[in-house]
């Protein structure tokens, strides 16, 4: 089978085509749309779809938010341009007259990077850091989606209960100080107005200013992992994101771990699909069912 498979983010949406034999081709990236209404959204899907549906026999979606019941619910809708509840699997369902299977974006991810280290490990988390903070989690080989989809949303756990409040309801969630969206948020004087990606910029460039917030994200999400360690004694813990990602920023959460007890200490890796864990991952899921 042929997949479209479709990442969408708060930031950016990708997709690509993956044949039976795991070539992955026609990789495109639109923005996502700043106010995400359900029209924008549907445009935005519309567009992404047209170009590569003719080639496919299916449509693999790895997407932000609660998916539940084919349905996307926004735990933190500012991630969305404030859209609340949309009906992705009937939406692209109709779009593409193709079936259609879903997860949320960092269940997903879980998923490939579990499936690529299957011979070794049997619990393990991934997390996101990128708009927002998503998480997934794999006990004993299974990936945990919970009754309502929510399971492994580590974003929205509590880093700090006097920090900053989250799109969510809750005050000083790690997804409010750690992700891209919470970096930016609190750049100041010359860092004032900068996405996360200039403000890492800004950092290997020497400014102190950035150096205390990506310390601070990185801190932030190396409790994180030790939470995760005394949850369900992960084996590792993959990281992932374009923060995830960015250069020197895993080297941070690895030595901010090495602060915490040993017994909660766990190795942190990469993400081997590096920018692509979400695409593969839905159609991992999406063959496996
Ligand atoms: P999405 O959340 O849509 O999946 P990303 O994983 O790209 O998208 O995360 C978007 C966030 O990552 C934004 O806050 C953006 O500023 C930041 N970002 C993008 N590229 C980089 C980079 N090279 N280094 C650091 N941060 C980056
Ligand atoms: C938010 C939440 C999660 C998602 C995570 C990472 C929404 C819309 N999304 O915590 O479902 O997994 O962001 O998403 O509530 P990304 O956009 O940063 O990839
Ligand atoms: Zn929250």
């Amino acid at each position: 089978m042929n997949i479209l498979a479709i990442d969408i983010g708060g930031t950016k949406i990708s997709a690509a085509l993956i044949s039976r034999d795991n070539q992955l081709t026609h990789h495109t990236q639109i923005t996502t749309p700043a106010s995400a209404s359900p029209t924008q959204l549907y445009e935005a899907l519309v567009a992404i779809t047209t170009p590569l549906k003719a080639y496919a026999d299916g449509v693999a979606v790895a997407s932000t938010g609660i998916i539940c019941d084919g349905v996307l619910t926004a735990l933190n809708p500012n991630n969305l341009g404030g859209l609340k509840n949309f009906p992705l699997k009937k939406t692209l369902s109709t779009i593409t007259g193709l079936p259609c299977w879903l997860l949320n974006d960092a269940q997903a991810a879980a998923w490939a990077e579990y499936d690529y280290r299957h011979e070794n490990i049997s619990d393990m988390a991934f997390i996101t850091v990128s708009t927002g903070v998503g998480g997934g989690l794999i006990q004993q080989g299974q990936l945990q989606l919970g009754k309502r989809g929510i399971a492994g949303h580590l974003g929205h756990t509590i880093a700090d209960p006097h920090g900053p409040l989250c799109g969510c309801g809750r005050y000083g969630c790690v997804e409010a100080i750690a992700s891209g969206r919470a970096i930016a948020s609190q750049a100041v004087n010359e860092l004032a107005g900068k996405d996360a990606k200039a403000i890492f910029t800004a950092y290997h460039q020497g400014s102190l200013q950035a150096k205390t917030i990506i310390e601070n994200s990185a801190s932030t999400i190396a409790n994180l992992v030790a939470d995760i360690k005394a949850i369900i004694d992960a084996d590792c813990v993959v990281l992932g994101g374009s923060v995830g990602l960015a250069n020197g920023y895993i080297e941070l959460v690895q030595a901010a771990i090495r602060q915490q007890p040993k017994a909660l200490q766990v190795p942190i890796l990469a993400a081997h699909y590096h920018h692509n864990a979400g695409l593969w991952g839905a159609v991992l899921w999406a063959r496996k069912h």
